[in-house]
């Protein structure tokens, strides 16, 4: 019953690093499972940033977006494990804070959009096209742990 498994992009936003939860937020992810392929920290340029949120460039709140992912540093971290983009963004929670489920991350650590903590990738093409993005090949280890045989088969 063994399922794919797949990688997928996190970033701990600039409001996680500046209030001091960058790495409480990300273990979120480890504790559920998760194992950690990729980290680091990375003051994204305007080009990056841009490239990242393509797919909001029409939006009323994109250039909001960009000057605020752009100016500070954020957490890049590439999580790998069983459905590991659906888990990702289950644990973080919707986009608005005021309507994620408690227990997420955006409820129990946020309140609005404008400061909602964490990216994580939409589905299967964002994942491969973000992680791709923010990572060199060399820069994502493989390797197994020995409690991978006690949350996945
Ligand atoms: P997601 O981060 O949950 O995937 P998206 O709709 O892809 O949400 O939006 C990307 C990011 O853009 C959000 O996480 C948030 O930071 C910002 N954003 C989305 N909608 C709004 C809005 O209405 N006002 C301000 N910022 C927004
Ligand atoms: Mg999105």
């Amino acid at each position: 019953m063994s399922e794919p498994l797949e990688r997928t992009l996190v970033l701990i936003k600039p409001d996680g690093l500046q209030r001091g939860i960058a790495l409480e937020l990300l273990s979120q992810f480890e504790r559920r499972g998760l194992r950690l392929v990729g980290l680091k920290l990375v003051w994204p340029s305007q080009t990056l940033a841009e490239q990242h949120y393509a797919e909001h460039r029409d939006k009323a709140f994109y250039p909001g977006l960009v000057s605020f992912i752009t100016s500070q540093p954020v957490v890049a971290a590439v999580f790998e494990g069983p459905r590991a983009i659906e888990v990702v963004r289950t644990t973080m929670g919707v986009t608005r804070p005021h309507e994620a489920a408690p227990g997420t991350l955006r409820a129990d650590y946020g309140i609005t959009v404008d400061f909602n903590l964490a990216h994580g990738s939409a589905n299967a093409g964002d994942a491969k096209r973000e992680v791709a993005l923010w990572f060199r090949p060399d820069e994502l280890l493989s390797y197994s742990r020995a409690i991978d045989s006690w949350l996945w088969r």
